[in-house]
């Protein structure tokens, strides 16, 4: 089977190592599904074209013999269906790391990335400045709900799954504002994940096409 994703020629240092084709590199990674990369930039983006592919112009997009899809939660499930190591193969255990993707999507990133917002993007802001505590509080009351679920156990389910994968992926963006720090068995957690082989070749692969194509 060929698999194909997109991802960005090139993005500014402060985004590397967090575009959102990592999840699917990940996940392929995980499941041992060689794949192939179709590099966009800004103009590709914009192209009808590629809006076809992913109506947003976003990355990632992906498509495999059978399949053409967007949105990096539905890909990294769809690849979940295909191996073991991203799903029990179990209906009740596919239902449950599904759960999991869905929260990490929903009911934490847009807590996370709201903090994030007004705690480093726009941080010398007068208004940022103002809606950091009521961001951090809301932020809080999630990550508090998660820890306390995760608990002692290494995973989520008490084995990895795709729910992780993109937790992960999702809790790593809070490092260096130190939003994480307070949640001692969350961050021990994040860097489990991160410490899986798995990963290292999904952000050295992405990592190496921001190399190759470093503006002169
Ligand atoms: N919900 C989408 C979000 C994708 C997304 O935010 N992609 C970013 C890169 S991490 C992007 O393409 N940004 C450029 C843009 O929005 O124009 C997903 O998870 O796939």
């Amino acid at each position: 089977m060929t698999i194909r994703l997109t991802a960005f020629r090139w993005v500014p240092p402060f985004a590397q190592g967090y575009v959102r084709d990592l999840r699917i590199r990940w996940a392929l990674e995980e499941a041992g599904l060689p794949y192939e990369v179709t590099l966009i930039d800004p103009q590709i983006q914009a192209s009808e074209s590629y809006r076809q592919w992913q109506p947003f112009g976003q990355v990632p997009a992906y498509r495999d013999d059978h399949v053409e899809m967007f949105e990096s939660g539905a890909i990294v499930l769809h690849i979940a269906a295909m191996s073991e190591t991203l799903a029990p193969r179990d209906e009740a255990g596919r239902a449950r790391a599904t759960s999991w993707v869905i929260a990490a999507l929903n009911s934490i990133e847009p807590f996370a990335q709201n903090f994030i917002q007004v705690a480093e993007f726009h941080a010398g802001e007068a208004w940022a400045q103002a809606q950091r505590a009521p961001a951090e509080a809301l932020l809080n009351q999630r990550l508090a709900g998660l820890s306390a679920w995760l608990g002692d156990k290494d995973y989520l389910e008490g084995r990895f799954t795709a729910g992780d994968l993109i937790m992960t992926t999702v809790l790593r963006e809070l490092v260096n504002s130190g939003a994480l720090a307070p949640f001692a068995n969350l961050d021990a957690y994040r860097a489990r994940c991160e410490a899986r082989p798995a990963f290292g070749r999904a952000m050295e692969a992405q990592m190496q096409t921001f190399r190759e194509n470093a503006p002169a």
